[in-house]
């Protein structure tokens, strides 16, 4: 549900979407793609010595049955790499997701800035 994506910043390579999830059953979200980009990843955000930092979630991000689960700016997000084109506001990209169980679903993300301002994602 409420699947969006960030704007992307002129010649940025990557850029950050968000869904929520809910699983009929315990599931993993464990990465994606579109056609949009030449790869999609689950990340995590982290503080390391005061520092934010993101990773790829190698076993993927856990979805406890019936539990709504939201990506969000500041927490997990899906990270596109090597855009085709930059993510304009005001479109829709399509994103299919992957599942360590369930089928695989392609969600309708629109392309939009955040309601709140949220850390810099341009620069990864
Ligand atoms: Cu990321």
């Amino acid at each position: 549900a409420d699947a969006w994506c960030r704007p992307s910043p002129n010649g940025a390579k990557a850029g950050g979407c968000y869904v929520t999830l809910t699983a009929a059953t315990d599931d993993r979200l464990t990465g994606g793609s579109t056609p949009r980009a030449g790869m999609l990843q689950v990340h995590e955000m982290k503080t390391e010595n005061g520092m934010m930092t993101m990773s790829e979630m190698a076993q993927g991000l856990p979805l406890p049955a019936g539990e709504a689960v939201a990506l969000a700016p500041g927490g997990a997000h899906l990270m596109l790499m090597e855009l085709t084109a930059p993510l304009v506001a005001g479109e829709t990209v399509p994103l299919t997701l992957n599942f360590a169980d369930a089928a695989p679903v392609t969600v309708q993300a629109k392309v939009r800035q955040p309601a709140m301002a949220g850390m810099d994602h341009g620069a990864h």
